[in-house]
Order: structure tokens, then sequence, then C-alpha cells
């Protein structure tokens, strides 16, 4: 049987692969019982990934990460794959997942689910053939035969049954999956870090990063005992890891600038930042990730002209290639191999960088470090989320 999903369409890259370990869990859980794919939906027309000259949708998971990786915790194929695979365009099943109307009754969660008439606009249409048709991210001519809403408050384990015994569809797809979440810390933790660890992003993308970090940064795996193994083989301990002779920042601008406004510091207060830290661990170099145009970046270095200060900067021809989601893995791969990183707060994308830093092994005080707004002394640091085995 096939599970497909699909997240709310406003919710960006680095939330959307947490949705996909919720996901994968399910499935994982699932094939203890019955055999289980987990289609993965292509990546596309997300808001941040504002590159004009490319295209951007219809994205392959293998563009991005190693699906022999991901296989090795659960069976996955692409969307086109399935295509080919039940040889017909269409979905058995559709649940759009949505809240309960009437919120949490008498402030009480408990996990529940139930076939609701639809909150939202959910884009489904059904034809004079009685067909569900939705956008099916570009391809026209998918549908799905059956269609219905279901109000959910549940972790995703909830569903097993559901699927397992409540309906017959041999694919099902769900929507708005974000709306599924993990169980708690304590309990569910080891689950939770099993499959981000199976996420390793995909050979080309690491090559690129490593070659950058060879070149312009002094750093090398071996150097700096991050060589990566087989990720169940994988095990590290805090502090294991050295990192390249470099410090790397993850500088969120843009939107953040006017939504977290407390939270981003301008860049004279970012450099500053920055300086402080080079010199605290006696470090000449510095690499930035971020969303900031070009001009931004450009000032960012002036302000700290006595450092290296670099980027990394696709060709036009890289960028056909790799994709807004890839430059920003390749930014991601670099902060991670750093001797010291800090991010921005609530950034799900500096979350990211802290988790591969977890399994790569650093001491967590080379990595949960974060900006502070300007004239914001001391802010609240990055809670430590700990790698579980
Ligand atoms: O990944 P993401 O959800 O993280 O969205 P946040 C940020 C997107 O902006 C990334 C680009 O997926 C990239 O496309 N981006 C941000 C970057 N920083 C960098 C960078 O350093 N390098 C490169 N190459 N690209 C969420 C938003 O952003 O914050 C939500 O997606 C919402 O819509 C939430 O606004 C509060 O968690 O930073």
């Amino acid at each position: 049987r096939y599970l497909i999903y699909d997240v709310n369409p406003g919710e960006g890259f680095n939330l959307r692969r947490d949705v996909y370990l919720r996901v994968a869990n399910l499935v994982k859980f699932l094939n203890e019982e019955q055999p289980w794919v987990l289609v993965l939906p292509p990546w596309g027309h997300l808001y941040h990934w504002q590159s004009r000259t490319i295209s951007n949708s219809q994205i392959p998971w293998a563009k991005f990460f190693d699906l022999a990786s991901l296989r090795k915790l659960i069976p996955v194929m692409e969307f086109t794959d399935y295509l080919k695979v039940t040889g017909k365009p269409e979905v058995e099943s559709a649940i759009y997942l949505q809240r309960y109307k009437e919120g949490w009754s008498g402030g009480h969660w408990e996990e529940k689910m139930h076939e609701r008439e639809c909150l939202d606009k959910h884009g489904f249409v059904q034809d004079d053939d009685g067909l569900w048709r939705w956008w099916f991210w570009g391809y026209k001519d998918a549908y799905a035969i059956d269609f219905k809403c279901m109000s959910v408050q549940a972790q995703y384990t909830f569903l097993k049954p559901y699927l397992l015994h409540n309906t017959t569809a041999r694919s099902v797809l769900l929507l708005r999956a974000e709306h599924l979440i993990h169980g708690s810390y304590s309990e569910w933790s080891p689950v939770w870090w099993t499959a981000r660890r199976s996420m390793v992003f995909s050979q080309k993308l690491r090559d690129v990063a490593d070659q950058f970090r060879e070149a312009e940064l002094n750093s090398d795996d071996v150097k700096d005992n991050t060589v990566l193994e087989d990720w169940p083989e994988m095990k590290r301990i805090h502090g294991d890891a050295i990192g390249g002779p470099y410090m790397a920042v993850h500088l969120r601008r843009k939107d953040f600038l006017s939504s977290h406004t407390k939270d981003v510091p301008s860049l004279a207060g970012a450099a500053k930042q920055i300086r402080e830290k080079l010199k605290e661990f006696d470090l000449n170099a510095v690499y930035v990730a971020t969303d900031a145009p070009k001009e931004e970046f450009l000032e960012l270095q002036s302000h700290l002209s006595e450092f290296k200060v670099v980027k990394f900067e696709p060709t036009q021809e890289q960028l056909d290639d790799y994709k807004d989601g890839g430059v920003a893995i390749i930014d991601q791969w670099i902060c991670a191999h750093a001797r010291f990183f800090m991010g921005t707060g609530v950034s799900t994308f500096t979350f990211r960088i802290h988790e591969e830093r977890e399994i790569l092994g650093f001491d967590q005080k080379m990595t949960f470090n974060r900006f502070c707004g300007d004239n914001i002394a001391e802010c609240e640091q990055p809670t430590k989320w700990s790698i579980k085995y």
C-alpha cells in the first residue's frame, strides 16, 4: 500500500523536513504489520525559493536527499515512480487533515480523529465523472477517487490503526500532514533522531560543499574529525568533531526583519557579535549562510574587513542544477562543519544545522548559539536538542 502526503503550501523547506520525519515514522510503524511505501511529494513552489531565472517546481527528492539513506529507515519512492509503477495517475483516497471546529473541548487535550465537514479551502473539485481533481504538484492528469476532510488532534501513531483497518484504499494521500504531531520528547526522542539521521543530503550537494570547504576554508573531514559513516553505524560523542578552522553563521534576514524584529540584529550588530566570537576562538575566517540580498552581504563583509568573510555563490549553471533548495543545503552543510556555529533564533533553517552538528558529534557549546538582537546583551540561547540513539 502507498502513503502519499502533502504539507500546508505556506510552510518553508525546513519545517517540511520535520513533517517528513513524522510521516516516515508512521510508515515505519505501519510496516510492522503490513508493507507500505512512502511516496515522496515533489518539491516546488515554496514561498522562499525566489530565483526567477530557474524552474523550482516538480523537483524530485533525489535532488536534495540520498534516497539510499532514506530507504534504510523505510521504503520510499518518488511520485513519478509511483505513477509509473501503478500505471495510472490515481490515488484511491485523499484525506484532508484539519483542526476541530470547536477547538479543544474544555481545555482538555486528547487524541482523536473524526470525519467532519471541510473547514478550509482545500482545492479539491469533483469533475463530471465524479473524480476529485487537485493540483497534484502540477501532474494535471492525476485524480483521487474518494475525498474527505478529517478533523484530527493526534500524534502520528494514532493514524496507524485507521490506515490498517478503517480504509481499504491501496493508496492514501494525507493532506496537511503537519497536523500530525510528534510524541513526547522523553519517550520519542530516539525514534525522532533515528529518522532524522536517515535524512542524509544528496552526495552531489555534499561534494560541492566539501570542495568549497577545502578550497576556501582549509577544512577537510579527516583533519576536522567529521568523516561521515553509513548512518545506522554512526554514533558520535559530543566533542568528537573538531570542525574546520572557521566560524559559520546563519543570518536569517528577509521576512525575519519584520516578523522577528527582536531576534535579528542589524548588519553592524551582527558583525560585532561575529568579531567577538572570532577573537574568542582565535579564528580568522567566517562562512556566512544567509538569505540576504548581495548588497547586505557586502555590507557585512565591509564591517569585518580584517577577516576572511565568504559565502557560496552559485553560478547560473549551478543554480539551474541545484535549485534554491540545493544551494540552501550547501549552506547548511558548510555551517555544519565549522568549528563554531551561530544561528538565528526560531529559524528552522538554523535548527536543522544544529541537528546536523549533533549527528557529527560537536561539543554543544560550539553549536547551540544564536545572534541576539541589537541592544540585547544576553538573549536566551537555543535549547540543546541532544541526539539520542
Ligand atoms: O527553511 P525555512 O522554513 O526556515 O525558510 P525558517 C527559509 C527559507 O529561506 C529556506 C531561504 O528554505 C531558504 O530557501 N533561506 C533562509 C536561505 N536562510 C538561508 C540561507 O542561509 N541560505 C540560503 N541559501 N537560503 C520560516 C518560514 O523560515 O519561518 C515560515 O519558512 C515562517 O514561512 C517561519 O515565516 C516563522 O524557519 O527560517
